[in-house]
């Protein structure tokens, strides 16, 4: 009769010690800071999500219009979802650029400032195209729930 009570009372400890390492394991459990580090180092490092670069790949900027006129212009950019073909509101734009590199002229830039846009998706900007001809406009931009970046390198031309 004790030995049957000493016999379940071990099952019982083995199942939470073993419950409970499987929870170290799965990093939903932190260690005690009196566990030696020789202990710590010899456990499987915790599953780290992958961080996926290749999602942002679905996404590009687009051009509204491949031309603008010379001088003062607005510039609409579209960032769509391919997979979906669905416009992608809220995303900031942290890196813009626009200059003549496709005339040879990459030192030649301009301006290209944010402007308040009311259709989701679309990207507005404000700049002045001084001479006729192509122009590059590079953006990267972070989308809400991406990890990674969106980069477009989109062609412009500037006419009369
Ligand atoms: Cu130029």
């Amino acid at each position: 009769m004790k030995k049957a009570v000493i016999t379940l009372l071990f099952l019982v400890v083995l199942g939470a010690a073993t419950a409970a390492g499987y929870r170290v394991g799965r990093g939903e459990l932190a260690l005690p800071a009196w566990v030696p580090p020789q202990v710590t180092a010899a456990l499987p490092a915790r599953a780290v999500t992958p961080v996926s670069t290749e999602a942002l790949n679905d996404y590009e900027f687009r051009l509204v219009s491949p031309q603008a006129r010379s001088g003062e212009a607005l510039v609409a950019v579209e960032l769509v979802h391919k997979p979906t073909g669905k416009p992608v509101p809220d995303a900031v734009i942290f890196a813009r650029r626009i200059d003549m590199a496709p005339e040879d002229m990459a030192m030649m830039t301009a301006p290209l400032e944010p402007q308040p846009v009311d259709k989701p998706g679309t990207y507005l900007f404000k700049t002045n195209l001084a001479m006729e001809g192509g122009w590059q406009v590079s953006l990267a931009a972070k989308v809400p729930g991406e990890a990674g970046t969106v980069q477009g390198k989109l062609i412009l031309k500037a006419v009369q």
